[in-house]
């Protein structure tokens, strides 16, 4: 059945919602710019997407306490596949659709902490650009000693449908090991726009490379590919150098990423099995608002976020031109003393070494630094130093940071 133009809309806002997709067919690529009906609004920020990454810290520390290395990069990419569902897809269970996130502005700030079986696994996440938006995040375990850091933007364009191209990636090490591994963001679409209950489907090809010589190329297709099925994944792993190699293949990974998904060894074996309904999460504790910073993202937009809730535009507005305008401010008073902001917790950096030797292995990789305001890299000193109510922090690094 064709699918029915604004079904999922609520009665009073079609007239909004028609107007929207007329207005996305000719939009600039600027997916902060997009003006959006107030039902498909979010209250959360772009900093906060980079919790996703470590939800299930069991999953993350996994590789870290495995000898051999080429069982340890499969159990990377097992890793990886587990949080493409929070990525990409649980704010449509919990909220019904994609919504449109709060743009995050320059120095915003997100920091939390999973506590469980595995220690603490910590999250520090900042917007280190505002244009382009580019949010950076550094996540680590001491217990483990496993770090995640990495940073994105997207660059969007409207073809059929929305379509962003992700830049920027992420990079996990072990420090057991001294291990990297590179991992590439996905392309993605929006599908549902028409009957306005619009959701993520993943396309083309990511990598994950590792420094101990294994690489995994996850292939991503949808609804209207060859599958026929939403969220499907593929992916193989394979020495470095020997992708067109079908003899060189060492793991196989199928299935959905919103489902479940198998991998195989060569002897096409099962050796891992995911079911992304039944994975147990470990909740994020996020320090309360009163005792958080100003620029930590839930405090910053309590009076937003409570406007959206109610669906008062003129409130939403009112508050989101409150925030503008002092970032405006800032920004003045920085020209005016030819200076930049100070992020809190991130430095640019003049190169990535790491990503340099290891994006070889991605036929189409590169760091494209002039996409992301520079080369963003998780700075301790400043988090050993960082003042009150971060504090804390310093211990956690001293703790074992290697
Ligand atoms: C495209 C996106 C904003 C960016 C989101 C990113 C790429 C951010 C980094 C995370 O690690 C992964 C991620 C997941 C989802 C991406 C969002 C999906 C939709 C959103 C658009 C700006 C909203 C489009 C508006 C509407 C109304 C169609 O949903």
């Amino acid at each position: 059945m064709a699918e029915q133009e604004g079904a999922a809309v609520p009665a009073q806002s079609k007239g909004s919602w028609s107007s929207f997709l007329k207005s996305i067919a000719t939009f600039n690529g600027d997916l902060s710019t997009m003006t959006a009906p107030a039902f498909i609004l979010s209250t959360t920020s772009l900093t906060e997407f980079s919790a996703y990454w470590a939800e299930m810290p069991r999953l993350l520390v996994a590789p870290a306490k495995e000898p051999d290395p080429q069982k340890r990069a499969m159990l990377v990419l097992k890793w990886f596949l587990s949080t493409l569902k929070q990525q990409y897809a649980s704010r449509n269970e919990k909220l019904g659709s994609e919504k449109k996130p709060l743009n995050p502005f320059l120095g915003e700030l997100f920091l939390g902490k999973w506590e469980d079986e595995e220690g603490t696994t910590q999250l520090v996440s900042e917007q280190v650009s505002h244009h382009p938006p580019v949010t950076a995040y550094s996540i680590w375990n001491n217990k483990n000693g496993v770090r995640l850091e990495g940073y994105n933007a997207q660059k969007a364009s409207f073809s059929r449908t929305i379509n962003v191209r992700q830049v920027g990636h992420a990079i996990l090490h072990i420090d057991k090991y001294d291990e990297d591994y590179v991992i590439t963001l996905p392309a993605l679409h929006i599908e549902g726009l028409i009957t306005g209950s619009p959701y993520v489907e993943l396309n083309k090809s990511t990598y994950i490379v590792g420094s101990n010589g294994f690489t995994s190329r996850i292939d991503y297709s949808g609804k209207g590919w060859v599958s026929g099925t939403k969220n499907s994944l593929s992916a193989v792993m394979y020495p470095h150098g020997k992708e067109k190699d079908k003899n060189a293949v060492l793991y196989t990974a199928e299935g959905s990423w919103t489902d479940s998904f198998t991998i195989k060894d060569a002897k096409k074996n099962t050796v891992e099995t995911y079911n992304a309904k039944k994975e147990p999460k470990t909740p994020l504790k996020v320090a309360p608002i009163e005792e958080q910073d100003p620029l930590e993202t839930r405090r910053a937009w309590k009076k937003v976020a409570e406007a959206i809730q109610k669906g008062d535009m003129n409130a939403t507005a009112h508050e989101k031109t409150l925030i503008e305008e002092h970032q405006r401010a800032l920004r003045k008073r920085e020209a005016g003393d030819k200076r930049e902001w100070e992020r809190r917790f991130f430095t640019r950096a003049q190169k990535l070494p790491v990503f340099d030797k290891l994006i070889k292995e991605v036929p189409y990789g590169s760091l494209e630094a002039d996409q992301t305001n520079g080369i963003w890299v998780f700075d301790k000193d400043k988090a050993l130093n960082a003042k009150p109510p971060f504090s804390a922090l310093s211990e956690e690094l001293k703790g074992g940071w290697k």
